[in-house]
């Protein structure tokens, strides 16, 4: 452990993130209906669908795995998985609703009450140890049939059937959940819509309009669900979550100043402008100009924007970007899912994630600087290879110090002025990698013995960096 000389503010909140498509399991029980990471395959598959999107929802093939099915069985272990935060000393837990528990539809009008029930058992289970449950309304897996029928977000009836789920658990819930988001990094979008937004980019004529039409729909979604909150309760936090990249220029060169201006506030900042600031930033009109985007808005729309921003910004913060008006020639990146080029300060984790905890301080004080809302770190993490040594021992110093660099920069961030009013750690347990579909890709504090196949015991073994995590808790972040 080490001494860190700055202090996080009192009632800051320790805690881990989970996404219930990822580590739930049980994709057909207790009325479950598919949702479309049931029908995604994991593995290779899934990378070339990412990399080269066209994918028909309708087609399962028996050749390929479908890790979401049987997660980490979350829906069965959720007891004591939550024990096992609880001895760490969580002060919050971030997990979303699986949508296709409440509505497995999507469009029906009436919700499955024996879903309502799990998450009522999930959010007791952890108020009992005073862990303050952190809920993402959609994480990443609208109901498969949204997708099939509707086509995703792109459609406006979306809006009436997110409400209808947002109501349904905002009502139920509000009274044990005090932090909400209401869409999983919802920027990503514009590179992987198929998770965010229920669609492919199969026509890439209309994919842009699509992509923009889609944001639309969710952000006068989301904004309901920020007025239904507070009508609940106007303590209620609902805030908005993001991906959020830092962005860096190449050089010096003003042409490359400029693309990187120009990308990271389409990509950083443009959803949060509209969430936030509350409505559609004066640089969108020459970009949907040049693409020629035609947006249909309808009456009411931008008040409703307007009206209801959201409290917070969550955002999730694994690696930085580089940038350049014409990459052409300069050496890539290999796996960096946010940028083309290879920055070579940066290592990168064994997915070629680059490793930049320096950029979680800038991040933080942008980002601040641009909104003055609280912000809250919601995810972030190094997915490893771990092993499980003699005597189920994984020694995960590389994840400590990985945790340590990234807490040390909130720290810094917190010491000018940044209001932040969390951390939750990423895949707080091992799970499913949303972008790979393997369990090979390990963030936990927690090891889950199951492997790529779903063979394994499923017992879980604590790793160095829980008892590690524990003691960071314990000190609100002095001794890291
Ligand atoms: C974020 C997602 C998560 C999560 C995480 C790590 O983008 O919100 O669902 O999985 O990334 O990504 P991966 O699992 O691909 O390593």
């Amino acid at each position: 452990m080490q001494n860190l000389q700055k202090k996080f503010p009192e009632n800051f909140l320790w805690g881990g993130a989970t996404a219930a498509n990822q580590l739930e399991g049980a994709y057909k029980e207790g009325g479950k209906g598919l949702s479309i990471m049931d029908v995604i395959p994991g593995g290779k598959k899934r990378l070339e669908i990412i990399r080269n999107p066209d994918f028909d929802f309708e087609i399962h093939d028996d050749k390929y795995t479908y890790p979401n099915h049987e997660g980490i069985d979350f829906y069965h272990t959720y007891k004591e998985d939550i024990a096992l935060f609880a001895e760490m000393g969580f002060k919050c837990y971030r997990l979303s609703i699986a949508w296709s528990r409440i509505f497995p539809q999507g469009d029906e009008t009436e919700p499955n009450e024996e879903g309502l029930k799990f998450y009522d058992n999930v959010f007791d289970e952890c108020l009992k140890y005073g862990i303050e449950p952190v809920v993402t309304i959609s994480h990443y897996e609208m109901p498969l049939n949204l997708a099939v029928k509707y086509g995703g977000w792109k459609n406006r009836k979306l809006v009436e059937f997110f409400k209808r789920y947002a109501d349904t658990v905002l009502e139920r819930y509000y009274k044990k959940v005090k932090y909400w988001m209401t869409f999983n990094e919802i920027n990503s979008a514009f590179f992987i819509p198929l998770f965010s937004q229920g669609f492919v980019r199969k026509n890439t004529e209309t994919s842009e309009q699509e992509i923009y039409q889609g944001l639309h729909h969710q952000f006068l979604a989301s904004s309901l669900a920020v007025k239904k909150g507070h009508e609940l309760d106007k303590n209620l936090r609902v805030g908005c979550m993001i991906i959020y990249g830092t962005s860096y220029s190449y050089d010096s060169n003003p042409a490359n100043q400029w693309a990187n201006l120009e990308e990271s506030r389409m990509f950083n900042n443009f959803c949060a402008d509209v969430q936030v600031r509350g409505k559609y930033p004066s640089y969108i009109k020459k970009v949907f100009k040049a693409e020629n985007i035609k947006l249909d808005i309808q009456p009411g729309d931008l008040e409703l924007i307007r009206d209801y921003p959201a409290d917070y910004i969550g955002f999730s913060y694994y690696m930085s970007a580089v940038r350049a008006a014409d990459p052409g020639n300069l050496e890539k990146t290999n796996g960096n899912l946010l940028s083309a080029i290879k920055n070579p300060f940066l290592k990168a984790s064994d997915w070629g994630w680059e490793i930049d905890p320096t950029g979680l301080k800038i991040a933080l004080n942008e980002l601040y600087d641009r909104y003055q809302v609280p912000l809250f770190v919601v995810e972030n993490g190094l997915g490893a290879h771990d092993i499980l040594e003699e005597g189920n021992k994984i020694n995960d110093d590389y994840r400590i110090q990985y945790m340590r660099d990234h807490i040390e920069a909130m720290a810094e961030a917190v010491e000018s002025g940044v209001d932040l009013m969390g951390y939750t750690s990423w895949g707080c347990i091992d799970l499913v990698s949303a972008s790979t579909g393997e369990m090979a890709k390990r963030y936990g504090f927690i090891y889950v013995d199951i492997d790529d196949e779903g063979k394994g015991t499923g017992k879980r073994f604590p790793k160095k960096s829980f008892y590690w995590y524990k003691k960071v808790i314990e000190t609100n972040g002095e001794e890291i």
